[in-house]
């Protein structure tokens, strides 16, 4: 008898788990399946991140550019010579901070507004604004073109 109601016992156990387990994954599941709808949203914030500025022979367009703090400018050279965009001024390209550059081909060159390097025809050059203010850049291989970033 005791033997009995023991194994009855064990049976209510394992029926007990089995009930647990079959609503754990569900909740398990539905947490799931809300965290990849979570990286759906900054796209959506980041949707006005396609700033870009051509480069043709005039210089830059447009010359002066308006973005939110944490965007990309992305500068596309459409002329057929190379350009340089950098931070004011030349030719220390100090203005932006944290910029400067003598941190061309440092490990700080990704912090720094200035593409360290001739952008051949047809590149791109990419700089995400951290900090706020009126930014003032140029081309490094012809500085009396120049450009404006503001950054709210
Ligand atoms: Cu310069």
């Amino acid at each position: 008898m005791k033997r009995q109601f023991f194994i009855f016992g064990i049976f209510v156990l394992a029926l007990a788990l089995l009930i647990l387990a079959s609503c754990a994954p569900q909740t398990e599941e539905s947490s799931k399946r809300e965290s990849p709808e979570a990286p759906l949203t900054p796209p959506t914030l980041g949707a006005g991140d396609s700033n870009e500025i051509i480069i043709t022979a005039n210089g830059f367009e447009p010359a002066t550019l308006t973005i939110r703090a944490g965007e990309t400018v992305t500068w596309t050279n459409k002329n057929s010579q190379s350009h340089w965009p950098a931070s004011a001024m030349h030719p220390t390209h100090t203005l932006y901070p944290g910029s400067g550059i003598e941190k061309c081909g440092t490990a700080e060159e990704s912090t720094t507004f200035d593409a360290c390097n001739p952008v051949a025809a047809g590149g791109r050059y990419s700089f995400t604004f951290a900090e706020r203010g009126t930014w003032k850049y140029h081309d490094h291989l012809n500085p009396a073109k120049t450009g404006t970033i503001v950054v709210k």
